[in-house]
């Protein structure tokens, strides 16, 4: 190989290491980051679930905290739920497993919105299907659960 040969080829392998590190860079990672494509109705279902923060719910002996303590909805239907905080004490919705969804992030007010004060709401999106567990932060006997079954319509 003269000396002409090598420089071409030198310079075509730093041509084609750029080039594929450009690639991974711009397309591949892109492509690996995006978010999952969902339907619309799933990423804004129209309609939601309601779960009550009773009062009282600070008190252990308040049986009655989450109500309903298992909330049920349906994929691309209702699967937004709204906590209410009728107490007089601010409470938390916090996942039991740090669970984060794909599109909105951590299962937890305290990540969002901070404590539910009273008479103010939070809300969250699931946008798939499973169990969620949850308590309370400040008041760890407050657990309730969210269960999200796909649409078969
Ligand atoms: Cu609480």
């Amino acid at each position: 190989m003269n000396n002409n040969a090598a420089g071409i080829s030198i310079i075509a392998f730093i041509i084609a290491v750029a080039a594929s590190m450009t690639y991974y860079q711009f397309v591949y990672t892109k492509e690996a980051n995006a978010k999952p494509q969902l339907p619309e109705e799933v990423l804004n279902p129209l309609e939601n679930v309601k779960v009550s923060i009773m009062e009282g719910s600070s008190q252990p002996s308040q049986q009655k905290n989450f109500e309903p303590k298992e909330a049920r909805a349906t994929l691309g239907i209702n699967n937004k739920v709204i906590w209410t905080n009728v107490d007089t004490t601010a409470h938390s919705v916090t996942s039991d497993t740090q669970y984060t969804d794909q599109i909105n992030g951590p299962f937890n007010s305290i990540d969002s919105i901070g404590l539910i004060l009273p008479q103010k709401t939070f809300e969250f999106t699931f946008t798939k299907d499973g169990e969620y567990a949850y308590h309370c932060e400040p008041h760890p006997w407050m657990t309730g659960k969210v269960v999200i079954v796909k649409s078969f319509v």
